[in-house]
């Protein structure tokens, strides 16, 4: 028998239970605005799943189906950015170079932030104490869009009076081809791409570029409209278009004018919005009347019947829907091309039609107090100005830059000259700093790797270049390691150089306060608190918006057909040394160097880069279906496999995507053939004006 003391405070005492272990599955879904440098601005459905040591992961992504524009589905390039996002290689803490940056595989040390910060700090301070703040060259663009994470954090290089970069790579041209005409970038509300009954997709690869277009396109379809494609090669959108116009490249400026021939002959103009809403018309009749069916075709490589045709479904389909992309300003000639493109509709009066008219961007719909974005207030004029296309020359040591500091950009890849661009880098006398989510090529050129938060980790406010809606993401995910937010590696830095301009420090929700304190009526009641709660807000654009039906942002009020685009061929001619014209525009399933380091991506593009070429132009280089070829151009040379394709045409070569050097052959990137050219206006790149020959590997 069991003796039991009687005294209860002798009994053993019987541990608590410890609590359950949290279900392993447990998840949940939240709603935030895709960063990306692409035009849909996504509303994402992503599912995050509590792991067993009480950590998240993001593990799914979609389109959140409640979302008028991004109904339920996102690109096939970023439903894997959880994997991106969770990549064995991802940079978690800050990295120190301790070898010299000529060696070809870097070695790492891991070293705290405050040793990392403080260094880089005074390495700064002392090259401002001897060589001035203008030393020091910010190298950035759109990796994320977010208005505090892409484009406030710039304050603090304003402040300092760094040399100021001017953001050229992309979408400069254009915009400055449409200021001329129309002013602000004001656009048709994609929602109403269902009223056009004609759709002419001219120099965009929309079914990659900016998908989400494609369900608006398709309902325009099913109520019978006609679905065009100008582009010199047949891409995604082309073999989905009824019709494709395959353009010699880099004459676009020719056919738009060719067109606008024909509608003045014809009298398709609509001669009383012609009146009301825009000047200069008799300039452009002129200019056009010399652009014959005939002499359009010989320099359009497009047939008389062909230019004729299209002018005819221009000139007598209202409402026609042109939604032009930037393929066609990436050349010498190319704003130009741009904006002769544009002014269709003001000819036709389809700015006056719901559905008609021509989209660019829906970037000035966004009539945010911009005015301390970035600290603009504080930017210095004697600050020296650096165009971002002409990295490779601003990294000759001649020009005097000790510091670089890289940021929501990959440069060894994505700028033109990238060899020269990443000899530069490896300068041992150049201070350079990559903050980054990935250990990208040029992380791997830096001094120091920093690691940078993504999307899901911090908040941000984000606008977009293809719709109406307003993003706020609030953060979801606590940072992996040791990973920070581009704001906080900021205004730390500032902290130590002492920085005292207030804007440098602000906050999403002092940004968010900033930005929308105006009175437009676009941004009527939307305030911090509703955007916040609500995630997503769509603009007081009134519905069925006429951005241009009455006239235009410009000084006069009118749409400015005068100086009336001329056209000028492309200065680097086709020769018997250089035959070829070599394209370069985006991959199905990456986002310019983004995602370029995902093995499931990199095999849905083929597994390697491809030039295309037409059977003709392989016979004449030498070169057969599945080798190895050299491209050479003025700036350098790359090795690629060729694929013979009629989707190309005589004359032009098309590498599609900025892989990863490290997933080519020869370990380059395709933009070692590509120049610094700048555009015609607004100092754009020039990507597709290469010239290259191609000959056996
Ligand atoms: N999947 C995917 N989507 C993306 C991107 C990506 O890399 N991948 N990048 C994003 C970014 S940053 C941007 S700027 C946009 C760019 O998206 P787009 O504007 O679609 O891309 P572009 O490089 O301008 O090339 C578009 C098309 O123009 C054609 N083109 C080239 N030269 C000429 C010409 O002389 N005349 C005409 N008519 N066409 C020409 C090219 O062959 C190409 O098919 O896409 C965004 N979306
Ligand atoms: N040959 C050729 N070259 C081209 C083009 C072409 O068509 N042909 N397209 C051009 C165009 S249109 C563009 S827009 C440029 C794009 O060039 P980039 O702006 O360099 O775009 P990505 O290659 O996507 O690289 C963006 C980088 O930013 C990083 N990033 C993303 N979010 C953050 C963040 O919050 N913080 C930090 N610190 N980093 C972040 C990403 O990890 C990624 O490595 O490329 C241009 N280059
Ligand atoms: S990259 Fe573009 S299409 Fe893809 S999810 Fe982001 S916004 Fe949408
Ligand atoms: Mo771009």
């Amino acid at each position: 028998m069991i003796e039991w003391p009687r005294d209860a405070e002798l009994w053993p005492t019987v541990p608590a239970p410890p609590p359950y272990p949290p279900p392993m599955t447990a998840t949940r879904d939240v709603l935030l605005t895709c960063p990306l440098d692409c035009p849909d601005a996504c509303r994402l459905k992503i599912t995050i799943e509590r792991q067993p040591d009480g950590s998240e992961k993001a593990v799914k992504l979609t389109g959140d189906p409640a979302h008028p524009y991004t109904r339920g589905f996102a690109c096939a390039k970023t439903v894997h950015y959880p994997a991106r996002q969770n990549h064995p290689e991802r940079p978690l803490y800050p990295l120190r170079r301790v070898n010299p940056k000529t060696d070809p595989e870097p070695q790492w040390e891991r070293v705290t932030w405050d040793e990392a910060l403080d260094d880089i700090a005074g390495r700064l301070r002392q090259l401002i104490a001897e060589r001035g703040p203008q030393s020091i060259l910010p190298y950035h663009y759109a990796g994320n869009m977010g208005l505090l994470e892409g484009s406030h954090v710039h304050a603090l290089w304003r402040a300092l009076g760094a040399a100021e970069l001017e953001e050229t790579i992309c979408a400069s041209a254009g915009t400055a081809a449409w200021e001329v005409g129309y002013g602000t970038r004001l656009a048709v509300d994609p929602l109403d791409v269902p009223h056009a009954r004609l759709i002419v997709l001219w120099g965009i690869n929309s079914l990659s570029t900016h998908s989400h277009l494609t369900p608006q396109i398709t309902a325009a379809r099913k109520n019978g409209a006609r679905v065009v494609c100008v582009d010199p090669y047949r891409n995604r959108t082309a073999a989905f278009a009824d019709e494709h116009l395959k353009i010699r490249p880099g004459t676009d400026a020719a056919l738009a004018l060719g067109v606008m021939r024909e509608l003045f002959v014809n009298g398709w103009t609509d001669a009383e919005y012609l009146a009301q809403a825009t000047e200069g018309v008799d300039d452009l009749r002129a200019a056009a009347e010399e652009w014959s069916p005939q002499r359009t075709a010989e320099v359009t490589g497009l047939t008389a019947d062909e230019v004729r045709d299209f002018a005819r479904l221009i000139g007598t389909t209202r409402p026609t829907y042109i939604r032009v992309g930037y393929g066609m300003t990436r050349y010498e000639n190319g704003a130009t091309a741009l904006r002769a493109v544009t002014l269709l509709p003001a000819l036709t009066g389809d700015w006056r039609y719901r559905g008609g008219g021509c989209v660019m961007s829906t970037s000035g719909t966004f009539k945010l107090n911009r005015r301390r974005l970035g600290a603009a207030h504080v930017t210095r004029p004697e600050a020296p100005r650096v165009n971002m296309n002409e990295l490779a020359n601003a990294l000759d040591p001649a020009v005097g830059f000790g510091a670089l500091f890289v940021y929501n950009c990959n440069p060894a890849v994505v700028s033109p000259d990238s060899g020269r661009v990443r000899a530069g880098m490896r300068r041992d006398d150049l201070l350079v700093v990559v903050l980054e989510q990935a250990m990208t090529e040029s992380a791997r050129l830096a001094d120091y790797v920093l690691p940078a938060t993504t999307f899901m980790e911090s908040p941000d406010l984000y606008t977009s270049y293809g719709h109406f809606w307003l993003g706020y993401n609030p953060a979801e995910l606590t940072p992996p390691g040791e990973c920070r937010p581009n704001s906080w590696v900021f205004a730390e830095l500032a902290r130590r150089l002492g920085v005292e301009e207030p804007s440098v420090y602000w906050t999403a929700d002092d940004l968010m306060a900033e930005l929308l304190d105006t009175d437009h009526p676009f941004l009527d009641g939307l305030t911090p608190e509703r955007l916040k709660a609500e995630g997503t807000v769509r603009l007081n654009v009134p519905d069925g918006f006429l951005p241009y039906a009455y006239g235009a942002e410009t000084p006069s009020g009118k749409v400015q057909l005068a100086p009336a685009p001329r056209f000028v061929p492309v200065q680097a001619e086709l020769n018997a040394d250089f035959p070829l014209r070599l394209l370069t525009p985006p991959a199905h399933h990456f986002l310019n160097s983004t995602y370029g380091n995902l093995g499931n991506l990199n095999r849905a593009e083929g597994g390697e880069p491809q030039v295309l070429l037409c059977p003709a132009d392989a016979a004449a280089s030498g070169v057969q279906d599945g080798e190895y070829a050299r491209l050479t151009s003025e700036q350098g040379e790359v090795r690629r496999r060729v694929k013979v394709t009629d989707a190309a045409q005589p004359g032009v070569a098309v590498v599609e995507g900025t892989w990863w050097g490290l997933t080519a052959p020869d370990g380059r990137s395709i933009n070692e053939l590509t120049a610094q050219t700048l555009t015609d206006l607004g100092g754009g790149s020039t990507f597709h004006n290469t010239r290259i020959r191609v000959s056996p590997a």
